[in-house]
């Protein structure tokens, strides 16, 4: 990236609204102060000034210009609060992009620089991201929480706790073997399992994160009137998709978003699978078949009265060889009679049996599909979020839990736990490829 370039752009929505913030960032801002103001501004304050081209007044706006470095980007920047509206802001914009050096910002471009100047680390940027993007509210502050830098903490508090340890080893490592009290290995032993301990629940923190920050998606799949679209009616509790006691009720896919106990989740209603000549249906089923492809885990409907005939084994089969994550759930408890629910129960005691209709095992669903879907994303390394930490997390732990504490191995521990620290210190250096680095600015909105 050149940095002789100046970055433009809208910052607020785009659209209609009381004001809109332009901003620019590059060595160009003083030229655009000097041209659209006619004065030097004194930076980090607010001033309420004319913005003209050529003496002809084009709004009247409030501009806070900073210098570089103590600016988001690190560069020189500067903020124009102008009223709101599309017309007004590209006006500006577009006045402003005739200065020499001057473009467009391309999404997430003022995050990049300020990443790349050192203003924050790749945890902050996926932290901003996250913020911006958030879908629920436990979405919102986990990003809040990671943005005020919690979890660097607990990467330095991990780093300090290795580095102390190999300062244990090395000191035992000068003693010869008599002198070695057996106090000393032990206080090297319950050091690295607190260590264990610690990556480990900074691992499940960051995957929880990943599952709240990226919205995962879940397909609902099964045989015609297993109950699909009654589920995702129940789950969003929205009357998203048609329900009618018809087979063949749903054709197309249908998504919604919501959240799962403060988790996003889109979750996709599908066309019941069968042996159909009907066109739409049959356009339906591969419209189905491709979602549950894409999809974080299916969930895999059977009506529980019927029991998992031929049709179903068949369909599984297939699925499976598409994705292996799929929740099996038994619908329509509540049609089973006395003397038939433990013959059922025994039948289909491996998978989850609900009714959706009358509200029956609902609750353990919600927490079985979030327990699938932390499971499903744990051995996924796609995603935008924590993928460079969660990486180098697994490695440190896997060489700390490879440690086994005894005199003979001391020089084994040592380089163990040296491997255990540069793993930490990967997730601490900003140096990062530029494929992680498009990932995460790109989702970016523009003007970030
Ligand atoms: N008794 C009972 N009926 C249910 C239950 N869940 C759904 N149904 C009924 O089953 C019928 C089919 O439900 P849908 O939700 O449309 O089923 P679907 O799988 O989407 O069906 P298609 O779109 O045709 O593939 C409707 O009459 C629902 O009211 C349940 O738990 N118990
Ligand atoms: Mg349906």
């Amino acid at each position: 990236m050149s940095n002789l370039e100046t970055i433009v752009s809208i910052s607020t929505p785009m659209g209609t609204g009381a004001l809109s913030v332009i901003r620019c960032s590059g060595k160009s801002v003083p030229t655009i102060i000097k041209n659209f103001f006619g004065k030097e501004l004194v930076p980090r304050r607010a001033n309420y000034l004319d913005i003209k081209k050529n003496n002809k007044v084009l709004d009247d706006v409030v501009a806070i210009y900073y210098l570089g470095p103590k600016s988001f980007t690190g560069e020189d920047m500067l903020e124009i609060m102008c009223h709101g509206g599309p017309v007004m802001y590209q006006l500006i914009i577009k006045e402003i992009l005739k200065i020499k050096n001057c473009r467009l910002a391309i999404a997430g471009e003022f995050s990049e620089r300020a990443f790349l100047n050192n203003k924050m680390s790749i945890l902050e940027a996926e932290s901003i991201c996250a913020l911006i993007n958030a879908k629920t509210e436990e979405a919102a502050l986990a990003a809040r929480d990671s943005l005020s830098g919690k979890i660097i903490q607990d990467l330095f508090k991990i780093d300090a706790l290795i580095l102390q340890i190999r300062i244990q080893v090395e000191a035992l490592l000068d003693f010869s073997e008599e002198d070695i009290e057996i106090d000393g290995l032990k206080t090297i032993e319950s050091h690295i399992k607190n260590c264990k301990e610690e990556i480990l629940v900074l691992i499940k923190k960051l995957e929880k994160n990943k599952l709240l920050f990226e919205t995962s998606k879940v397909a609902v799949i099964g045989k015609p009137n297993t109950g699909k679209s009654s589920l995702i009616n129940f789950l969003t509790e929205e009357d998203v998709s048609i329900v009618n006691k018809q087979a063949g009720t749903t054709r197309d896919v249908v998504s919604k978003i919501f959240s799962l106990d403060g988790f996003p989740v889109t979750i996709f209603d599908t066309a019941g699978i069968r042996e159909t000549s009907d066109t739409i249906e049959k356009e339906g089923k591969e419209k189905a078949l491709k979602q549950a492809t894409s999809a974080n885990i299916i969930l895999y409907l059977y009506d529980v009265t019927i029991g998992i005939d031929n049709d179903d084994i068949k369909i599984l089969k297939s699925l499976k060889k598409i994705n292996k994550n799929i929740l099996i759930i038994a619908n329509k408890i509540d049609l089973a009679t006395k003397e038939t629910f433990s013959e059922i129960k025994k039948n289909n005691s491996e998978n989850l049996i609900i009714s959706i209709k009358e509200n029956i095992n609902m609750n353990e669903l919600r927490s079985e599909i979030l327990e699938y879907l932390k499971l499903a994303i744990s051995d996924t390394s796609s995603g935008i979020y924590h993928i460079k930490q969660v990486k180098h997390l697994k490695a440190a732990y896997k060489e700390i839990n490879d440690i086994e504490v005894n005199l003979i191995e001391l020089e084994i521990i040592a380089e163990k736990l040296k491997q255990t620290q540069e793993n930490i210190s990967m997730i601490l250096d900003n140096n990062d490829d530029d494929r992680v680095l498009s990932g995460i600015f790109s989702n970016f909105c523009i003007g970030k």
